[in-house]
């Protein structure tokens, strides 16, 4: 299956360059002291936490490449390419030590350098290249192609800031720019050998280049270079070792010196500035879209330079791009590297002199396409006219690739204008604009949605149209989590007792975890599983205090709600049902009402309004609740700010009862569904995303399912006044609303919340008003059940036990099967 190419046919070093002294903490102990006195110039008397992470950094990337040259350097028959304009990876240290088997061996090489571990892997900043879900799976999923022995690439921007730092000032949200290159990045190799020249804007020629045979070329007015920063991406067991290459832009003249001689010193940078611009930032917007063109240009950069260094190492490799199938599968995240479709026919067409037919062959075998979201608003679609302007060598494609598409639909007799329009990849309806969606689905082999409810809402709505003209194109791939981060390394105490239980074999196989569910009711069982968990709780405690300044109980219910802010995931949902439960309390003092904490975290977009004011009546209505004699510790709510991938490694394990509450039919899958429901939190949900599938694997009477589902929400959404019935018929809903509205929260500013209790009452575009009562019932369900102790630990453990299948491990290997027939290790 493997051969050896003249390309690799010099055989680097099979064994560690650095000699060994026969003791693996001695050795890793005198590299990690090398690294911090050659590389970072520090002595261990003056070295901050900061130059022990990157001493310690170094010293482990020496083994990752020494894991990488050891294995025998074959060409794989087959790799992947996961194009994303996101990865949200986090820190790399942990994940690197795990799955090289060396957490022990550093802890100890450390200490005997007087530094702790913890406290250096809390020095490593979080490579937050991403928003949310999008970029985290693109992030697990990097990881598990490692660990099941998938050859693969990852590529996308290496951001010079990644997604704002998140503040609170007086209870509404304030951004900073996020610096996680401030002081280098010592898992990353700068390849300035592997870099590419990516235009924008310019004009096409046309030539003869034989009777009949028009050749178009494109002159783009502008260049810029694309540069390539590999992060190698260590697999479980250390046993492949795949590449994260992401791209910094550059200028192609660092300096106009005859405009600097000319004394205009700003000016003579300014190409540089607006090159660079380019890898500046990502676009902090998660399901939306952006629309600007500086996004385009992150698009088309990216893409084009993904592609040029991909096409280049198959014609090394394989000689003649035609192959390019049976040896390459590209996956496009979502659609923002959508133009990849009409970038590939132009390579293909212009640097390889392919047959139109040949190229769309080509190009439509190699790519494959993940749809993310349903959301209008998050459906990315170009102005023709812009996309004339910075890519008008590519319009003329993707008009070439239409035609054909449309004529093809007039020769089976689909000519009705309703119908072209619907599958048409140029929306017309206000504007001309092209539909990046079509695009991608029409230039790929395979396109999937990412739950089953989702595949299945994606052939019956917005590709309706374009599933009937080719049913098997769309495929279902549910979304999965790496368990060595989410388990493993983020809640080493229930791995310990994972281990102890069931044996090693579980680190390794996952579906060994149903072993647990015989240990449900086990009261020594039961008594270590809760235990683990009260430790997570403590420290989760005081993370608490530390950042937001309130004490809370760590023996009350855990109740978390974390990932961005988006009014369809309906954190306001939680916040009015808060409001309802702290107005039930007031009247009620003396019941015993179950000690909770409301545990929020998550970001929203800068231009997102109603998202901050989400976030600042969270704040309002917790500074009221948390000082009010009356409630006590019954009930505590906290925001914490800056929610990250770090911080989500220390609230999951803590959790009791994960929220995940979206609009039916509007969360695409989520994975921090997954991520709690593993570390043995209870779930409370809507049925929508992949809270069907982990219904269907915990068991019903292991979750909490209130509201409508998908097709209930599409009926009510049909009916008039819905909003205003609701309410009406809920005066528990009612009174939660009037007192928002009235100012109590905001007695400084009281109709500072009328945005939001307006919108509920006359629009509630969500249907929070409709799921109102179903939840409030759940939510008293859930304090009985939290009430029974022995029967709530049955239902955790259950959940742990049977959550296996979310490991992104099988999920890749279901692309691996069925969509890149690609094979594993
Ligand atoms: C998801 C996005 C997204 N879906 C546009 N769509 C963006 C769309 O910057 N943009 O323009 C950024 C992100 N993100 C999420 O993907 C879904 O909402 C989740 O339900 C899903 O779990 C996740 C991974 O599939």
């Amino acid at each position: 299956e493997r051969t050896v190419t003249a390309a690799t046919a010099v055989k680097p070093a099979a064994r560690p360059v650095l000699p060994s002294s026969g003791d693996a903490v001695v050795d890793l102990r005198e590299a990690i002291r090398a690294k911090l006195a050659y590389v970072i110039g520090r002595t261990p008397e003056t070295a901050r936490e900061r130059d022990w992470f990157a001493a310690t950094a170094l010293a482990l990337r020496d083994r990752i490449v020494e894991a990488c040259m050891a294995a025998e350097r074959q060409v794989p028959n087959k790799r992947v390419y996961y194009l994303s304009l996101e990865f949200l990876i986090g820190r790399l240290l942990s994940d690197a030590m795990n799955n090289l088997g060396l957490v022990e061996t550093t802890r100890k090489a450390l200490a005997e350098l007087g530094v702790e571990l913890g406290t250096v892997e809390g020095a490593e900043p979080d490579a937050a290249l991403g928003n949310g879900g999008l970029g985290r799976l693109a992030a697990c999923f990097m990881e598990s192609m490692a660990s099941i022995g998938i050859p693969a690439f990852g590529y996308g921007i290496r951001y010079d800031h990644g997604l704002f730092r998140q503040s609170f000032e007086d209870g509404w949200q304030r951004e900073a720019p996020e610096t996680w290159l401030a002081e280098g990045n010592p898992w990353e190799f700068a390849r300035p050998a592997a870099t590419y020249t990516i235009g924008f804007g310019g004009t096409v020629t046309m030539s003869m280049v034989s009777e009949g045979v028009i050749r178009r070329t494109w002159h783009p007015a502008e260049t810029v270079r694309a540069v390539a920063h590999d992060v190698p991406v260590v697999g479980w067991r250390g046993k492949t070792v795949n590449t994260l290459r992401l791209w910094k832009a550059e200028s192609e003249s660092p300096v106009d010196l005859g405009q600097f001689n000319g004394g205009d010193h700003v000016g003579a940078v300014a190409s540089r500035m607006r090159a660079e611009a380019i890898s500046r930032v990502l676009y902090p917007s998660d399901s939306s879209t952006a629309g600007q063109e500086l996004r385009l240009r992150q698009e088309y950069f990216f893409t084009s330079a993904s592609l040029q260094d991909l096409v280049l190492r198959h014609v090394a490799e394989r000689g003649d791009v035609r192959s390019l199938p049976d040896h390459a599968a590209i996956q496009l995240n979502d659609t923002h590297p959508a133009i990849a479709v009409p970038e590939l026919m132009r390579i293909l067409l212009e640097d390889h002199g392919l047959t139109w037919e040949d190229a769309w062959h080509v190009t439509t075998n190699t790519l494959n396409y993940t749809n993310h979201t349903l959301l209008p608003e998050a459906l990315e679609t170009w102005p023709v006219e812009l996309m004339e302007r910075l890519l008008p060598r590519h319009m003329q494609i993707i008009y070439l690739i239409n035609w054909m598409h449309l004529e093809q639909q007039g020769k089976s007799g689909k000519s009705d204008a309703a119908h072209l329009a619907s599958v048409s990849l140029i929306d017309e309806s206000h504007g001309r604009r092209v539909r990046m969606g079509h695009l991608a689905f029409h230039g790929s082999r395979r396109v999937n949605g990412v739950s089953a409810l989702h595949t299945e809402l994606m052939r019956e709505t917005v590709f309706a149209d374009l599933h009937a003209l080719e049913p098997e194109k769309i495929v279902n791939k549910t979304n999965g989590i790496t368990f060595r981060r989410w388990l493993h390394n983020a809640n080493p105490g229930l791995t310990k007792l994972a281990v102890e239980t069931l044996g090693e074999g579980v680190l390794d196989n996952p579906e060994l975890l149903k072993g647990l569910d015989a240990y449900a009711e086990d009261p020594a069982f039961v008594a270590r599983y809760a235990s683990v968990r009260r430790g997570r709780k403590e420290a989760l405690a005081e993370v608490i205090y530390d950042r937001t300044g309130v004490t809370v109980d760590p023996s009350a219910l855990f109740d978390v709600q974390i990932k961005r802010i988006h009014e369809y995931k309906r954190q306001l949902l939680n916040v009015v049902e808060t409001v309802a439960l702290y107005q039930a309390i007031k009247s009620e003092p003396h019941r015993d009402w179950t000690p909770r904490v409301k545990i929020f975290g998550g970001k929203a977009a800068p231009s997102y309004t109603q998202a901050k004011l989400i976030i600042k009546l969270a704040a309002d209505v917790a500074r009221a609740v948390n000082d009010d004699p009356d409630v006590a510790d019954r009930l505590k709510v906290v925001f914490l700010p800056n929610y990250s991938v770090s911080l989500a490694e220390v609230i999951i394990p803590a959790a009791d009862l994960s929220e995940q509450i979206s609009t039916a039919g509007m969360e695409a899958s989520g994975t921090g569904n997954m991520k709690l429901a593993l570390n043995g939190a209870l779930t409370v949900g809507t049925l929508d995303g992949a809270n069907i599938e982990i219904r269907d694997h915990v068991g019903p009477e292991n979750i909490f399912i209130f509201g409508l589902d998908a097709a209930g929400v599409r009926a009510r959404s049909a009916q008039p006044h819905y909003a205003r019935d609701a309410i009406w018929n809920s005066p528990r809903l009612a009174a939660a609303l009037d007192m928002i509205a009235s100012g109590r929260f905001s007695p400084e500013e009281p109709n500072r919340f009328r945005p939001l209790t307006d919108d509920l009452r006359h629009r509630d575009q969500y249907l929070l008003t409709c799921d109102f009562d179903d939840y409030w019932r759940a939510q008293r369900e859930i304090d009985a059940a939290w009430n029974d102790p022995k029967g709530w630990w049955k239902r955790a453990i259950h959940n742990t036990a049977r959550m296996a299948w979310f490991s992104s491990d099988r999920s890749m290997r279901e692309y691996a099967e069925e969509i890149w027939r690609v094979k594993t290790a």
